[in-house]
């Protein structure tokens, strides 16, 4: 049967690339969540905006589901394929197609790697601000799928804000050209927003314009080991207030045990509860002056228990590498992960609510806490006891997520900050969006996708 629809595709599409060996089918039908095994019908990868639009009419017509697939590098299973579903690759579609001095735009298929984009625009002499540690492997498209976030939201804002155009290639088949890279369009509804964190579910991402700005003059890292999270949000605010900030990151003695375990550099002799790296635009004599002023207060203030400010880029990767190697060094240790947000605000109130909660209910759990401090966005990464089998930690994990959809209720929060939802949090988008809400985002998806084959069981049944 399956054999019947590839061979039926494929003469539908000759020009098309299929891929249907196991080992491609498991490799490209699974994301970084590793939760689902991978079951795809076959994966196509389409060398063009045409080929994406008949391989959607093809599937259209034959009522075959489509999961669009960038670098599956997401953590809520949003492109997992697990069901029979045809995989869209846009990972040969990958280059730029061209900048615009004057707009200070940069147009790109949607498989290129953020990374890619990044080097793009500093050809250009500017920035495309949007960062985070999976920019080697994710993908613009994914990274617009998501409205992903990243280290630099504090100063910059989420993916959305940098988007001026999508190309998007519907359930149908049509190509959608969505605001053509203009900065003012008044025009009724601006459906590019409504594709940005739409899941896969309305359509596929086949281009996108992106808005380029000027990179800061020169930057420094500082790393600040602090006693409590009161005294985190203090040291934030102090530094906000006196400094061009570009990043407020933070992190526990946990995720420091884990980075080093690792193979990172522990930073100072002791081991403290609260980390930050922050990133400063700092240029010449005042930039320094400013600088270091701003450090004295925070240890004159008494709030600093040890500190390092970043000279030259190696020291200052070598602090960043303890923040963004968290990831990486917990993957080992089948981490569950939830991505919350708060107001910044409200942090204070929900870390204490519910680490005390965790801490009563789940002694056993190794629990992981870090994060965005500017953008009230924790990762709470809770880690499998070795003597735990997996499908009991998986049971165990969700009775955690529901804690923390209650919490997050309180506290007036969101279940995805920056991952999004997929399969991992679909249970729990009622915490988050009421129900009359989420019967609009279904009209949506229906208007968009009638026949609900596009990503299938994402976001909401
Ligand atoms: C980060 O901020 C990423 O490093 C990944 O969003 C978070 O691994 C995680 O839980
Ligand atoms: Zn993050």
């Amino acid at each position: 049967m399956s054999d019947a629809r590839v061979a039926s595709l494929q003469s539908a599409v000759p020009t098309l690339r299929v891929l249907n060996d196991p080992a491609d089918l498991a490799h490209y039908g699974g994301d970084w969540t590793r939760r689902w095994t991978p079951a795809p019908l076959a994966i196509a990868l389409p060398a063009s905006i045409e080929e994406v639009q008949a391989t959607m009419r093809w599937a259209y017509a034959q009522g075959v589901a489509v999961v669009p697939s960038g670098g599956r590098t997401g953590l809520s299973g949003g492109a997992v394929a697990a069901n029979g579903e045809l995989v869209l690759s846009l990972q040969r579609m990958n280059r730029v197609l061209g900048f615009t001095a004057a707009d200070r735009l940069l147009t790109v298929e949607a498989g290129i790697a953020l990374e890619a984009v990044h080097e793009a625009a500093r050809e250009h002499g500017l920035q495309y601000p949007v960062d985070f540690a999976a920019r080697g492997s994710c993908s613009i498209g994914g990274n617009i799928a998501t409205n992903a976030g990243g280290i630099r939201v504090v100063r910059y804002g989420n993916t959305r804000e940098w988007v001026a155009g999508v190309k998007l290639v519907t359930a149908t088949g049509e190509l959608l050209d969505l605001n053509r890279g203009l900065v003012k369009n008044s025009s009724g509804y601006d459906l590019r927003h409504l594709v940005v964190a739409s899941e896969g579910t309305l359509g596929v991402i086949v281009e996108a314009t992106l808005r380029l700005t000027d990179p800061p003059p020169d930057t420094r890292v500082m790393l600040l080991a602090l006693p409590s999270f009161d005294v985190l949000m203090e040291v934030f605010q102090a530094l906000r207030a006196r400094l061009p900030l570009e990043a407020f990151e933070f992190f526990t003695d946990r995720a420091l045990h884990h980075t080093v375990a690792h193979g990172a550099q522990a930073p100072f002799e002791s081991v403290y509860l609260y980390y930050v790296v922050a990133e400063f635009a700092s240029a010449g004599e005042a930039g320094e002056v400013a600088l270091l002023s701003a450090f004295e207060y925070c240890m004159e203030q008494g709030w600093v228990e040890d500190g390092v400010i970043s000279h030259g880029d190696a020291q200052a990767a070598a602090l960043w590498r303890l923040r963004e190697g968290i990831t990486e060094s917990l993957a080992p240790h089948v981490p569950y992960k939830n991505d919350v947000s708060v107001r910044v605000s409200e942090m204070p109130a929900f870390l204490a609510h519910t680490q005390a909660l965790l801490a009563a209910e789940y002694p056993q759990f190794d629990v992981v806490w870090f994060g965005h401090i500017g953008d009230g966005n924790l990762h709470i990464n809770v880690l499998k006891p070795s003597d735990m089998a997996n499908a009991d930690f998986v049971i165990e994990c969700e009775r955690v997520t529901k804690l923390l959809a209650a919490a997050l209720a309180e506290h007036g929060g969101s279940i995805s900050a920056e991952h999004g939802i997929g399969l991992v949090k679909k249970p729990y988008l009622g915490s988050t969006r009421s129900a009359e809400e989420i019967a609009v985002m279904r009209g949506i998806r229906r208007a968009l996708d009638p026949a609900g084959i596009l990503n299938p069981g994402k976001l909401f049944d």
